[in-house]
């Protein structure tokens, strides 16, 4: 979804003599605060109890990264649990759908980006980062969880915002995952890797702006991690996306509507130098 390059370079050349952060924030749901977007979910969908209860997921955008942060009651390495096959329930991977089609449209199209960042989940690739030329997996069957949403749903958890505020309803949910389809939660071997991530621990997400806690939905876990945005390998322009997450049993899952802005390589530089050149006109014509 690119905009038109005058109004994007109108709008940077704003941000740019404002001094104020030059993303983009194209049109997106979700709730803004302090430069995060976060995506609340329901508090009460978390099948199993609050180890496995997802309560929201927050992204914030810089002219080089993206910040992903989420919160519940799943740590980072997951939960012991003897129904799993590895004896343990944890975070499924993150998918980006930056592609407008429903996520079992783009899934297999390959057309997913997705992120591991729990580096001892079932996810299919071997190691953390970022990725492209995704399809998604499902591991919900040697996870002790549901082979299907519809099946979730029918177990008493369909309640309001189950994928978060932006997939607020059933139906909406239903359209973009699929009702009888298997809950695609790890990105599937065979995936293009495009770089690593950094972890973040609650601390680090805290110092960056992060505050569930204004929404009242600070869960005893909160984690995160960075990515840098040029691996992404997006031409210049605004993007919306969709992203999402299950836990590996799909016990709970949400998702968050977004945008990524990617400026021009060199634009800063050249547009702070229009700006101060205007400045320096404008000041000689006031002396003159
Ligand atoms: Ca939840
Ligand atoms: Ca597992
Ligand atoms: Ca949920």
């Amino acid at each position: 979804m690119k905009t038109s390059t005058l109004k994007k370079l109108i709008g940077t050349t704003v941000a740019s003599l404002c001094f104020v952060s030059v993303s983009g924030l194209p049109a997106m749901a979700g709730q803004l605060h302090n430069g995060w977007n976060y995506g609340i979910d329901s508090f009460a969908d978390g099948s199993g109890g609050e180890s496995f209860n997802i309560r929201g997921i927050a992204i914030k955008e810089t002219s080089d990264s993206i910040f992903v942060a989420l919160t519940g009651g799943t740590p980072l390495t997951g939960v012991a649990n003897n129904g799993a096959a590895d004896k343990n329930i944890g975070w499924g991977d993150l998918f980006l759908n930056f592609t407008n089609k429903n996520f079992t449209t783009a899934s297999n199209d390959k057309s997913l980006f997705g992120v591991r960042f729990a580096g001892t989940n079932d996810s299919q690739v071997a190691t953390t980062g970022l990725y492209s030329n995704v399809k998604g997996a499902s591991v919900t069957n040697v996870n002790h969880g549901y082979s299907t949403l519809k099946q979730y749903y029918g177990a008493g958890f369909d309640k309001v915002n189950t994928q978060g505020t932006d997939l607020a309803t059933k139906a909406s949910v239903y359209s973009y995952f699929g009702e009888k389809t298997a809950i695609l939660n790890v990105i599937d071997s065979g995936a293009n890797k495009l770089g690593g991530i950094q972890s973040l621990s609650a601390t680090a997400l805290q110092n960056q702006g992060l505050n569930f806690g204004f929404f009242s939905a600070q869960g005893s876990q909160t984690l995160g991690f960075s990515l840098n945005k040029s691996d992404l390998g997006l031409a210049d322009g605004n993007y919306d996306y969709m992203a999402s997450i299950f836990l590996e049993c799909g016990n709970d899952g949400v998702a968050l509507n977004g945008g990524v802005s990617v400026p021009e390589p060199g634009s800063l530089a050249g547009l702070a130098l229009v700006g101060l050149t205007v400045l320096g006109s404008r000041l000689s014509k006031r002396q003159s």
